[in-house]
């Protein structure tokens, strides 16, 4: 019985069923285990430009990217070559390298607002640590995040607003104890006025305020007019750190990222992602009077056995070299451009709600007819009608970010024929919603 079973079943159902034997939900992080679309994962075999194929030989125009850092596309012949070339003299070596120093030096000279930089291996390791320094830098223990902003699954980030600007939030995770959370305080995204009350209500008490300038992990929406210059304004005013977390849009939404889109100099800034072309990678880094806080310098402690990992560097300065020499960014805009006024047309043709929300190469179409300026917003739209069209568009050969609640990315290695052929699929899909 068993073995026929067996016969009958993909590799890729039989990979997760094994999978399930070892690893919680079959999965090393929950997004990918499809729970948010229905259906189980398929697993990869490998990945090139746009594209993966998945065990079973499917190919799959990739909007997922990796979560980001293959803005290049997968698997670029110079980032393959240069990891290769620096892993002949060593994987790791916990000891100072030449390549953190060229990677730091290149933020440094690229990023106005990053004066030093300290290298971590996750967007989770910059993100808390740029909230511990924040914190030894000002003496207060509070701080600000924006509901439907993800900054990776530090405890005191992982955190469900309170009501409003009065009160401190609660735990969004079991295992974060009420008193990691009750230093921080979630507000609605784009909402300044909660933003400069609570400031001002708490004068003295907070800290910093983390945000995606960009946010992309509620689906995708952007700031709106004046909002970040708000922040910046009166979080200056409150002797409070103003921390981007460009985990995501650094160097994925300019040269400079979103801080250079919107013209904002942040306090501190978060990395990841890109910087790394997919190899374990954080940074965060600013103004230099907060940085040599950090140890051995200061007293704020921060450490990190791979950090500056030689692969990484290597791999981040490959990919950032190829971005920086080509006119990527104008290529992306016009991919993102021609992707946005198709699938905002085939909504309208359908007679379908769709918002098609869209910040250069990252974009998130919303089952509304709403637009999208924060969480609440974004929970209005039909969840259960994105999961069929994400099968629909599966069974096409089109593999979109596994939840309505995610940002999709373009990559370098995109054509305009794919997205063509990508609405294509999203014209078929739309038909059986
Ligand atoms: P990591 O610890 O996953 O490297 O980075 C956390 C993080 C921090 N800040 C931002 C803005 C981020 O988007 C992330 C991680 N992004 C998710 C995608 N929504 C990673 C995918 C996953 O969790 O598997």
């Amino acid at each position: 019985m068993r073995a026929s079973i067996m016969n009958t079943m993909t590799k890729s159902q039989a990979l997760f069923e094994k999978a399930l034997q070892y690893i919680p939900g079959g999965v090393n992080s929950p997004v990918r285990a499809f729970r948010a679309v229905g259906g189980q994962p398929f697993f990869v075999h490998r990945a090139a430009g746009a594209r993966v194929w998945d065990v079973d030989g499917r190919e799959l125009i990739d909007y997922v990217g990796t979560w980001g850092p293959a803005i290049l596309g997968h698997a670029h012949p110079k980032v393959i070559q240069a990891v290769q070339e620096a892993a002949v003299f060593g994987t790791s070596f916990g000891i100072p390298n030449p390549l953190e120093v060229e990677l730091a030096e290149l933020i440094c000279r690229e990023i106005p607002s990053v004066e030093k930089v300290r290298m971590c291996s996750s967007g989770t390791e910059a993100t808390m640590s740029a909230i511990r320094l924040a914190r030894g830098y000002t003496g207060r223990d509070a701080i600000i995040k924006f509901d439907g902003c993800y900054h990776g699954h530090a405890d005191a980030l992982l955190v469900k607003a309170g009501s409003g600007a009065l009160t401190f939030g609660n735990p969004d995770s079991a295992g974060v104890p009420a008193s990691f959370s009750q230093h921080t305080m979630v507000l609605p995204y784009n909402d300044a006025d909660a933003v400069e009350q609570a400031l001002r209500i708490h004068a003295g008490k907070i800290a910093a305020v983390i945000l995606e300038p960009v946010a992309g992990n509620a689906g995708l929406f952007p700031p709106r007019p004046g909002f970040l210059e708000r922040l910046r304004k009166a979080t200056e005013e409150a002797g409070t750190v103003l921390i981007f977390d460009e985990v995501m849009t650094g160097f994925r939404l300019g040269w400079q990222g979103a801080q250079g889109l919107y013209g904002i100099r942040p306090d501190l800034s978060c990395f990841g992602k890109i910087i790394g072309a997919g190899l374990p990678v954080g940074a965060f880094g600013g103004r230099a009077d907060i940085m040599d806080k950090l140890a051995p310098l200061g007293p704020v402690y921060q450490a990190g056995t791979l950090s500056g990992n030689p692969l990484a560097m290597a791999a981040g300065l490959a990919a950032l070299r190829e971005l920086r020499s080509s006119d990527a960014y104008r290529r992306l805009e016009a991919l993102g451009a021609q992707l946005e006024q198709g699938m905002s047309e085939l909504g309208r043709k359908a007679g379908i709600p769709v918002t098609f929300q869209r910040v250069g190469s990252m974009f998130c179409g919303y089952f509304t007819d709403q637009p999208v300026w924060n969480l609440a917003d974004a929970m209005l739209s039909d969840r259960a009608r994105f999961g069929r069209f994400f099968h629909a568009m599966l069974s096409r050969g089109v593999y979109l970010a596994p939840s309505q609640f995610e940002a999709g990315f373009i990559s370098l290695a995109h054509t305009p024929e794919d997205i063509e052929a990508t609405l294509r699929a999203a014209a078929e899909s739309v038909k059986l919603l």
